[in-house]
């Protein structure tokens, strides 16, 4: 039987074409002997909407590339992640891709296991949690969708050289998923195994409520060889390194 793949937080943008390399070598070679691909969020930088794909080439390139995973029978599941979170039915369809809540419960190889993006499990950041609510509503992203394209990326852009200022500081513990955030999922998902992103620390930890394992962000620009993947087949779950 063929092997999940599970990757997130690769935050593609025009900016960073090693890492925007990495991925199409991932989705050519990496996958091609896969059953599915799952991406746990934040592939993109921003999403402001599905009209990116008319109105910016990369995400349109992006989205024809991803759709050759299917063309070729592998699946490709998509969470979204808190700076994704917009992404819709038409980038699905041009992306080939079937849409994952977040969280969603999944049988592998006989075993129940949770995916989340792992934004959710920061419960100590209170301001980002409310910030979450807020934009995830309805009525917020009907209004922001409504706004003019020029205006939208005009917000993104600003919150995205806020966000980046805030990243010089040392990684605060107000950025890590809580240990009642991890709990209180495994509890609710009856599960024992937990697959997530978003905090860029890779890692496998043992719980007490059971394995939760950390997917890597992925930089391969500003001259760093961040990313990996997890690789799940009938021997168990490996954290893999890029090629
Ligand atoms: C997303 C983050 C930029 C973090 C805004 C309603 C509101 C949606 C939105 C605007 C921003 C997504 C959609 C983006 C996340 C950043 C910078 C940091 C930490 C509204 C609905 F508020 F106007 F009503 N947004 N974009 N960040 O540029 O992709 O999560 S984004
Ligand atoms: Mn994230």
């Amino acid at each position: 039987p063929r092997p999940l793949l599970f990757i997130s937080d690769l935050h593609l943008s025009e900016a960073i074409p090693h890492t925007v390399a990495a991925f199409e070598h991932f989705v050519r070679v990496t996958a091609d002997n896969a059953d599915s691909v799952f991406i746990l969020g934040d592939l993109f930088e921003y999403w402001i909407g599905d009209d990116m794909l008319f109105a910016d080439p990369f995400a349109a390139r992006m989205a024809a590339l991803m759709h050759t995973l299917s063309e070729r029978g592998i699946a490709l599941y998509i969470m979204h992640g808190n700076r994704d979170f917009l992404l819709g039915k038409r980038f699905m369809k041009a992306a080939g891709a079937i849409w994952l809540p977040d969280p969603f419960v999944m049988t592998a190889f006989g075993s129940r296991i949770v995916l989340a993006h792992g934004d959710a499990l920061c419960t100590a950041d209170r301001k980002y949690q409310t910030f979450r609510r807020f934009a995830r509503s309805r009525v917020a992203q009907l209004l922001f969708l409504a706004w003019p394209f020029k205006w939208r990326r005009a917000l993104a852009e600003r919150m995205r050289s806020a966000s980046e200022e805030g990243r010089t500081r040392p990684v605060s513990p107000l950025y890590d998923v809580t240990p009642e955030g991890v709990e209180t999922l495994f509890k609710a998902s009856k599960t024992s195994t937990m697959i997530h992103g978003h905090t860029h620390r890779p890692a496998r930890h043992q719980e007490s409520g059971g394995t939760r394992w950390v997917l890597p962000d992925w930089d391969l620009d500003h001259g760093k060889r961040r990313g990996g993947y997890l690789r799940i087949d009938a021997e168990g779950i490996r954290a893999l390194p890029l090629d």
